[in-house]
């Protein structure tokens, strides 16, 4: 594919973010590049989110890519909390005013939104490194990158980094007008993805004094199940029976109930963080996705936010394109901060109520049951963890 050399939204990083920008700019008429650098395989392989929530949904339907999303995705109305060897159900329809989420893997809607861009004649250039950007405060930004050995420039009207965590992008924003607020964990997780049939219709999200567990899952055939490690775990310190034990002993609960099992398929260590770079804008530049905010993935809420982030700038891009206003791109910033605030508050609150720091004290460990007997008996406190988990809408 030939990638030109000028355009005028110049896209950085081709995950679920850069894709689904690219896809709504086309859908508006206006040209756009992505500049991905690692390869098509790779991106469409990596494991990480399973949950969309309704909005999400809805974007992915109104450009058309939600096909495959509609037959395979599973509508979930609701999970299961465990802890002291109980379970309690969150009911969202019954909570929300009928709101309900989805499973449908990562991998799955960028698969989804590559071959439609590829159809659709959207340059994608994978291999294609970005090493800068550069005049961000200019009217012509330029993006600078590797591609075939040689090194290529793009010019455009506006950047943007959807280039995740460790992108480029950001590093083109000086720092005297950028904030970054930020918390590490004290653990992570041990993600694996296995050959047996779910256990439950539903996720399970379980306290136990042992560690957290979830237990997910991609399809009728495969679960997706985590579990807390200490950070600096090498996940080849786990066989597969140790990981299997330990998920049976995180999600015991009175009766029989027993996890199915099959062959581990992979295991990756994730640590786990929240970040906020303030602002999401710097001159022609923006940022998008997790190049912008990091949640822990107790919330179900990072692919979500990206999302959330790029339907708001495609329509805030389409204004300055057909009506030369730029009130939409002024406002980009702090639209998407409140609703990104909001996430990293219920991503926080989901991760200290669920994991066992390793430093707790007892009486920190009975706070965190009270909260959880509280979520159960009072169905204000169920209705806010359920609005939280199915998003608002976006906009
Ligand atoms: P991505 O997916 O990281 O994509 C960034 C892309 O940019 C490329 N890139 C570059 N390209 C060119 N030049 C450079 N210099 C570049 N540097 C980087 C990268 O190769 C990559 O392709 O960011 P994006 O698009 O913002 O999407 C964000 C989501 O991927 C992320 O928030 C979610 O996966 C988070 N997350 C979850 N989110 C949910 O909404 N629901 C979930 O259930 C959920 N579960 C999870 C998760 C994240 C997890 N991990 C990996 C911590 C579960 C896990 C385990
Ligand atoms: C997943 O299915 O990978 C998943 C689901 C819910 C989460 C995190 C990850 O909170």
């Amino acid at each position: 594919m030939r990638i030109p050399s000028s355009t005028r939204v110049g896209i950085v990083g081709g995950g679920p973010a850069g894709l689904l920008l690219a896809r709504l700019l086309r859908g508006a008429g206006i040209d756009c590049v992505v500049l991905e650098s690692r390869d098509r395989t790779y991106v469409e392989q990596r494991q990480r989110a399973g949950i969309l929530e309704q909005a999400t949904v809805d974007v992915l339907r109104s450009c058309g890519a939600a096909g495959r999303l509609d037959q395979e995705g599973m509508a979930h109305d609701g999970i299961e909390l465990r802890w002291d060897r109980r379970t309690h159900r969150i009911d969202f329809p019954g909570l929300t005013g009928g709101r309900r989420v989805r499973v449908y893997a990562q991998t799955e809607v960028v698969k989804d939104l590559i071959a439609l861009n590829l159809a659709d004649g959207i340059p994608v250039a994978f291999g294609a490194q970005v090493l800068a950007v550069e005049g961000a405060d200019t009217e012509r930004p330029v993006v600078r990158y590797g591609l075939d050995g040689g090194e290529q420039t793009l010019t455009c009207d506006y950047v943007v980094g959807c280039d995740g965590f460790h992108g480029v992008t950001g590093r083109s924003v000086p720092e005297s007008v950028r904030t970054t607020y930020e918390r590490v964990y004290p653990y992570s997780w041990l993600g694996v993805l296995a050959e047996a049939p779910p256990s439950c219709d539903e996720l399970i999200y379980a306290h136990s004094p042992r560690g957290f567990a979830l237990h997910s899952m991609r399809s009728a055939t495969v679960s997706r199940l985590y579990l807390q490690v200490p950070n600096g775990t090498d996940p080849a310190d786990w066989s597969d029976e140790r990981i299997w034990d330990e998920l049976d002993a995180r999600f015991a609960v009175e009766g029989d109930w027993k996890l199915r099992r099959g062959p581990i398929t992979q295991k990756a260590v994730l640590p786990m963080r929240s970040s906020v770079t303030e602002p999401m804008r710097y001159g022609a530049v923006f940022l998008a996705g997790d190049a912008a905010h990091i949640v822990p993935p107790t919330g179900a809420k990072g692919l979500n936010l990206a999302v959330a982030d790029v339907t708001v700038l495609a329509a805030a891009l389409t204004e300055r394109y057909a009506h030369g206003s730029a009130r939409l791109l002024d406002a980009y910033s702090d639209s998407c901060l409140r609703r990104v605030w909001r996430a990293e508050h219920f991503s926080y609150f989901m991760t200290s109520t669920l994991h066992t720091d390793p430093d707790q004290s007892d009486f920190e460990t009975r706070l965190q049951i009270s909260q959880l007997d509280r979520i159960a008996t009072s169905p204000h406190a169920s209705a806010e963890l359920a609005e939280n988990y199915v998003g608002p809408p976006i906009g």
